[in-house]
C-alpha cells in the first residue's frame, strides 16, 4: 500500500490517519427506477437521471450514487440485462462531464464490473456483498466499496424485523463483513460502513442505531448513513408524502454527522449542504474550556 487512497482523498484525510470527526461529504442519490419510493418515475430515462445528476453537483454534492434497482420496502429485483441497461448510459455520460466520484448502487457482480469499466469509482452494496461472487470482484476492481447492513432482503425485510439488540447486532456484522472484505484482499482503507437505516430495522431501531452511531464510527473505517426521507423519517415527523420530509431528513442526517458519519447518502443535496456549512463554521469557533462548576451551598446543608 502507498500514498492516499481515494476515499482519503475524498475525506480530505491525511495518509494513515483517520480524523474521529471530519469534513463530513454529501453522496447525493441518482435512481435510474421506475419505481423508487421518493421520486418515483420522475428520472427513469437516463437523459433525466444525467440532468437530476448534474443539479446534484451544482448542488454540492461530493460524489454520486447511481442505482437501477430499487431496494425499498417491498421491492421486486430486475435482472442483470435491465439493470446494465438502466445504469450504464448515465455512468458513461457523467464519467467523462462531472469531476466528483460516481458510485454504482448494486449488489450484482455483473453490474459492477460494467460500471467499473463505464466510469464509476466505487461500489455500494446494501448487501454488503454477500451475493456469490461480489466479494471477488470487488477485490478485483479495486474500488472502495460502501458495506452496509440489512436483515433479510427488500421483498420482506420490513414485515418483522427483530432483533435482541440491535446496534450490537448490526455493529457485530460489521465486524464480520470488514473481516471477511480484508480477507478477500479488499484494503481495509477502500472499505466504508453503514449500518443500513430502514433495512429489516423499524422506526425504533432506526433511533437505537442513530443514538449510538458513534461506536459504528470507531470501527476504523469510514462510516456513511442514509436517512433521506426514509418512513422512520415520516412516522417522527407525520409526513406520509416523502418528499415532505426534507426537514426531518436534514435534522436526522446533522445529527449522524455530529456523532462520526463522514458520508450522508441524500436525495436533497442543497438542503443537507446548507446544514453541514452552519455546523462546520462551528468548529472554528474557539471553546472556551468548560469550567469548573461554581459550588452552590444552600443554606441548611
Ligand atoms: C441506502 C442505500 C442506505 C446505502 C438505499 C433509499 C433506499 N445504500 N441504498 N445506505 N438506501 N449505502 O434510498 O431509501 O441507507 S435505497
Amino acid at each position: 500500500m502507498s500514498g492516499p487512497g481515494f476515499i482519503d482523498q475524498l475525506l480530505g484525510v491525511v495518509f494513515g490517519q483517520r480524523p474521529k470527526a471530519g469534513p463530513t461529504r454529501v453522496m447525493g442519490i441518482v435512481n435510474v427506477t421506475p419505481d423508487s419510493f421518493s421520486d418515483g418515475g420522475k428520472y427513469d430515462s437516463a437523459d433525466a437521471a444525467y440532468a437530476h445528476a448534474m443539479r446534484l453537483v451544482a448542488e454540492g454534492a461530493d460524489l454520486l450514487d447511481i442505482g437501477g434497482e430499487s431496494t425499498r420496502p417491498g421491492a421486486v429485483e430486475v435482472d442483470v440485462e435491465e439493470e446494465l441497461r438502466r445504469v450504464l448510459p448515465v455512468i458513461e455520460r457523467l464519467a467523462t462531464r462531472v469531476a466528483v466520484p460516481i458510485s454504482i448502487d448494486t449488489s450484482k457482480p455483473e453490474v459492477m464490473r460494467a460500471a467499473v469499466d463505464a466510469g464509476a469509482g466505487m461500489i455500494n452494496d446494501v448487501r454488503g456483498l454477500r451475493r456469490e461472487g461480489a466479494l471477488d470482484t470487488a477485490a478485483m476492481l479495486g474500488v472502495p466499496v460502501v458495506l452496509m447492513h440489512m436483515q433479510g432482503e427488500p421483498c420482506s425485510m420490513q414485515e418483522a424485523p427483530a432483533y435482541d439488540d440491535v446496534v450490537a447486532e448490526v455493529h457485530r456484522f460489521l465486524v464480520e463483513r470488514i473481516f471477511v472484505a480484508e480477507m478477500a484482499g479488499i484494503a481495509k482503507r477502500n472499505i466504508v460502513v453503514d449500518p443500513g437505516f430502514g433495512f429489516g430495522k423499524n422506526t425504533q431501531h432506526n433511533l437505537q442505531l442513530l443514538a449510538q452511531l458513534q461506536r459504528f464510527a470507531e470501527l476504523g473505517v469510514p462510516l456513511l448513513a442514509g436517512l433521506s426521507r426514509k418512513k422512520t423519517i415520516g412516522e417522527l415527523t407525520g409526513r406520509a408524502e416523502p418528499r415532505e420530509r426534507v426537514f426531518g431528513s436534514v435534522a436526522a442526517h446533522l445529527v449522524a454527522a455530529q456523532r462520526g458519519a463522514l458520508l450522508l447518502r441524500v436525495h436533497d443535496v442543497a438542503a443537507t449542504v446548507d446544514a453541514l456549512k452552519v455546523w462546520n463554521a462551528l468548529a472554528a469557533v474557539p471553546m472556551p474550556r468548560v469550567q469548573a462548576k461554581p459550588e452552590i451551598r444552600w443554606p441548611d446543608d
